[in-house]
């Protein structure tokens, strides 16, 4: 299959000056039908959606509403957990840790059932004074081996996503954390290169995707400054050589700030994926 596009929608109120191109919900006054028309409309093979939780998208209605607009599901994020609820996959607290991996697994069910794979993004928390470093990785590694058969017996992979400093102190680059995966036998866990977390913390973006091969299964389609690619100042042309030289086959997803407007900031975006990808 060709490298596909994606656009987000984020379905959460509590993440609303989050880098995601269609804000839904009572504030924005847009739903999710609204979000996915207008992304059929701009020209996206996909969207990424970021629900509240599992329980909230009635998976029947998300698949027939994609298919009605002849879209695919990219992935769904699972990062409300900690937005909304304060659940992470390294908390000290074992029960914690339990919620946290629940909350995911719903989401990782909801997923699979039309036919994507569940994003591990800030979910995956972080180390500190209670959890240290050692500690943590064991539990990340636990969280990442039970969600990821879950996501087997759907038959999808689960995402991994390496974040910057700012957001994560486990892993922020994509080599390291492709090593960790592999040390630890997770061989259903594909990485989340995001561009905007890359440009941060690689010394060459381009050459961390050569480095991680067939480990990368999903890419955040963002320019330096978080806004739609071409507005930022990340050579693109280098990063799109490089996935087609790994046989990259997967979404290009626009994990964006919705600038100037949404909509705008979406066919930014298709402007940029058909000039580097399809044009
Ligand atoms: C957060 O910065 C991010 O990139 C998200 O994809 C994580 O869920
Ligand atoms: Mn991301």
């Amino acid at each position: 299959m060709p490298l596909a596009s994606a656009v987000t929608i984020c379905l959460v109120d509590e993440a609303r000056s989050g880098p995601f191109v269609f804000h839904c919900g009572a504030e924005t006054g847009s739903d999710l039908a609204t979000a996915v028309r207008t992304a059929a409309a701009a020209g996206f093979d996909g969207v990424e959606v970021f629900p509240p939780s599992a329980a909230e998208v009635a998976p029947g209605e998300l698949g027939a509403l994609l298919s009605s607009h002849g879209l695919r599901l990219a992935a769904v994020g699972t990062g409300a957990g900690w937005v909304r609820h304060r659940l992470h996959l390294c908390h000290p607290d074992a029960a914690v840790r339990n919620s946290a991996r629940d909350f995911i697994a719903a989401i990782v069910d909801l997923a699979g059932s039309c036919g994507a794979p569940a994003i591990i993004g800030s979910m995956q928390g972080n180390s500190g004074p209670a959890v240290e470093r050692d500690a943590a990785l064991d539990h990340l590694a636990e969280g990442l081996a039970v969600l990821s058969a879950r996501a087997r017996s759907h038959g999808q992979v689960l995402l991994y996503e390496p974040l910057n400093r700012y957001e994560t102190n486990l892993f922020t680059r994509q080599g390291d954390a492709a090593a960790f995966l592999a040390a630890r036998g997770l061989d259903d866990v594909r990485l989340l290169c995001d561009l905007f977390h890359m440009n941060i913390e690689e010394t060459d973006v381009a050459g961390a995707l050569l480095q991680c091969g067939s480990r990368v299964g999903h890419v955040h389609f963002a320019d330096s400054n978080r806004q739609a690619v071409g507005q930022g100042h990340t050579p693109m042309e280098p990063v799109v050589a490089a996935l087609r030289e790994i046989g990259y086959d997967g979404f290009l997803s626009a994990e964006v700030l919705p600038l100037p407007t949404p909509l705008e900031a979406a066919r930014r975006t298709i402007d940029s994926f058909r000039r580097l990808v399809t044009g």
